[in-house]
């Protein structure tokens, strides 16, 4: 069993910050060379600052992962300068908050388009190559709304939904080639997705919905990134070559508990 990953080649998408940040930092430790992609420069620029301070060598991409051939240029500049794609998280991803009646349909699509058809060309790019290796790792970011609905989500829901699916299905499908294909699941995270959730209310007090998800989750905190570090880690590793079509739930319980009982 090895959780080290010296001489792979990992690509988190959408790893500028956040959750991509900590999982492409922790891959990194662990001994990957990193390549990672966003759409915004400046974006870009903060991280490429931020890995060289953390110690991270990776290779940065301007890259939109909804345009194919952006795509498949950018894999084809990985390949030649790291090396083909060993391991490859799906991780960028955007949500948008409106009642589904209020939603015009392109809201809806450019949700379905990031976090579903996305995932599709990204793994679609990558698989070639991991074929003809006989080996490979491709994890996708799930979410509490791949199982479970709320007001205001139903283009993520169905999103994360079908990426539940489309991760069971890659496994499905690529298996005998020895590559596994699962999904981190993770809970309520304090990242800038989330940060209109925790907004301090106008009197100082917390917001309803961070007071919400303390009271469904047992662990009574939001996660933190650095709470996927060792998940990533264990699904990018040989120490997972048997784990094939999982959706590991990184969420401090909240699909296990009903809610805190009134008192
Ligand atoms: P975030 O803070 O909004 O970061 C999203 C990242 O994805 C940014 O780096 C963004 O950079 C990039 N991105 C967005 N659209 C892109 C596109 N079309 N092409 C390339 N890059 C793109 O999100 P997060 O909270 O870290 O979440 C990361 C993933 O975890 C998402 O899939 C999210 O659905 C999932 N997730 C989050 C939570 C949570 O509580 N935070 C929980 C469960 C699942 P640019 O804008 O520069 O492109
Ligand atoms: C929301 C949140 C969630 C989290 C995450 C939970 O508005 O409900 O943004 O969707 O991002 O997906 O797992």
């Amino acid at each position: 069993m090895d959780l080290r990953l010296d001489g792979k080649v990992a690509l988190v998408t959408g790893a500028a910050y956040g959750i991509g940040y900590a999982m492409a930092k922790a891959l990194g430790k662990a001994g990957a060379k990193i390549a990672f992609n966003c759409r915004d420069k400046k974006h870009l620029d903060d991280a490429l600052a931020l890995y060289k301070k953390d110690g991270i060598e990776v290779k940065g991409y301007i890259c939109d992962v909804t345009d194919e051939v952006a795509v498949g240029k950018m894999i084809e500049d990985i390949k030649k300068t790291l090396g083909s794609v060993d391991i490859l998280v799906n991780n960028a991803g955007i949500i948008k908050r409106i009642p589904m009646h209020e939603m015009s349909k392109a809201d809806f699509e450019q949700v379905i388009d990031i976090d579903l058809i996305a995932p599709y060309i990204m793994s679609k790019a990558v698989l070639g190559d991991m074929m003809k290796k006989g080996a490979g790792k491709i994890i996708n970011i799930c979410s509490m709304m791949s199982e479970l609905g709320r007001e205001t989500v139903s283009a993520y829901a169905s999103a994360k939904g079908g990426l539940k699916m489309l991760t069971r299905n890659i496994a499905s499908e690529y298996g005998e080639y020895n590559i596994q294909c699962n999904a981190i699941g993770p809970g309520y995270i304090a990242t800038p997705q989330t940060a209109p959730l925790r907004e301090k209310q106008a009197d100082g007090s917390r917001h309803p919905f961070d007071k919400f998800i303390i009271s469904k989750t047992p662990a009574a905190r939001w996660g933190n990134p650095e709470d996927l570090e060792g998940p990533i880690v264990f699904l990018a590793s040989s120490a997972s070559d048997f784990v094939n079509g999982h959706v590991l739930y990184v969420d401090g319980g909240i699909l296990a508990y009903i809610g805190k009982q009134p008192k």
